[in-house]
């Protein structure tokens, strides 16, 4: 009963070696973890380090269609900032197609539907594939991730995300050598999306892209949950991107379509204002976007999210380490 098998699109190098122990313990947990879905989280193992952090008003009351979901530590984990409490995280968003107020998805977005939910890589690859969430959340070691979280509005939050590398899932479909890029895309179903009803000066559907090498970067993070739980529909349920060293605004929501190509795509913020907003994006304290300094942000920790807690902006986000070398021959004041 604990064997599993696969589905064949995933047969990859995970098959050239035996399932550890580890992965099999994982799926028993995940498999607890769905059952304790019913159970309060605060009787789960992740509460207790969370409370530390977070204040009694900070509690996340609302009984929500999040499921329970644990993730191995990461090496990768931000250390020494204490993380955002889970109710901000839940309440302060940036989802137009859900409205352009910060409250607003959580509001408009509570009933979103996201299963059933497949996701289609396509393009530059040997073997295209349409994915189905369910299997992707049971092939995939998810790992629990603690990220900085960096908005191009300069506020910023520190965020345990639960997902796995997008590189895991590009193995899965071989890029050819011309992928060059990976292009991204949101749903576009504007009877469940207000935002892409009537005028909107955003072209829907939300599009995005990296190079290969960034979406190669084990830092990148395709992510499925949040605080222990599977995705909020606010945050991009059940599939987003986060590229920790880049701009909130990379971090595509809700992803159902994956396209490797040779050329670099369009991405939806570049599109509508591209002296603002670069392909690259790249979190950077010495390059201002035109409107605003960029050399400091509000940290949104505890207390009033509008709070004047001021924090230095970190090159990369602080991810330089694993990223600079990415960028060594690349001009970041033309190229942001
Ligand atoms: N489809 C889609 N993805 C999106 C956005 C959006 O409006 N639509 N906003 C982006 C911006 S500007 C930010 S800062 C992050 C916010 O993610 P969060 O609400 O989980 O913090 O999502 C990004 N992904
Ligand atoms: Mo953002």
């Amino acid at each position: 009963m604990l064997i599993k098998s696969r589905p064949s699109w995933f047969l990859s190098e995970n098959d050239a070696t035996p399932e550890s122990i580890y992965k099999q313990r994982r799926d028993i947990v995940k498999k607890l973890g769905i059952a304790a879905a019913a159970v309060p989280f605060a009787s789960q193992t992740h509460a207790g380090l969370f409370d530390v952090f977070s204040s009694s008003n900070d509690k996340v009351t609302e009984q929500d269609s999040r499921m329970a979901l644990e993730g191995a530590s990461s090496e990768f984990s931000t250390k020494g900032l204490a993380l955002t409490p889970e109710n901000k995280v839940l309440t302060y968003n940036n989802f137009y197609e859900f409205g352009t107020g910060k409250g607003e998805p959580a509001e408009q977005a509570k009933n979103f539907k996201t299963t059933p939910w497949t996701i289609e890589i396509t393009g530059e690859v040997a073997k295209p594939v349409t994915l189905d969430i369910a299997d992707v959340m049971k092939n995939m070691e998810i790992e629990e991730r603690i990220y900085r979280h960096r908005c191009v509005e300069a506020w910023s939050m520190n965020v345990p995300w639960l997902g796995f590398p997008l590189a895991s899932l590009l193995h899965l479909v071989q890029p050819t050598s011309k992928a060059k890029y990976v292009a991204f895309e949101t749903l576009y179903d504007p009877d469940q999306m207000p935002g892409q009803r009537g005028f909107s000066s955003i072209d829907y559907p939300y599009v995005e892209g990296l190079t290969i090498a960034e979406a190669m970067n084990p830092l990148t993070l395709m992510t499925v949950g949040l605080y222990g739980k599977t995705l909020a529909p606010q945050n991009g349920a059940p599939l987003r991107l986060i590229v920790p060293w880049k701009y909130g605004f990379k971090g595509i929501k809700s992803i159902v379509k994956i396209h490797l190509l040779e050329k670099q795509p369009p991405t939806t913020w570049n599109l509508l204002a591209p002296d603002e907003y670069g392909f690259y994006a790249n979190v950077n304290p010495n390059v201002d976007h035109p409107r605003w300094s960029q050399a400091s942000e509000r940290f949104i920790g505890e207390g009033s999210v509008f709070s004047s807690v001021r924090q230095e902006t970190l090159m990369f986000n602080g991810y330089g380490e694993q990223v600079a070398s990415l960028y060594k021959n690349l001009d970041l004041k033309r190229n942001y």
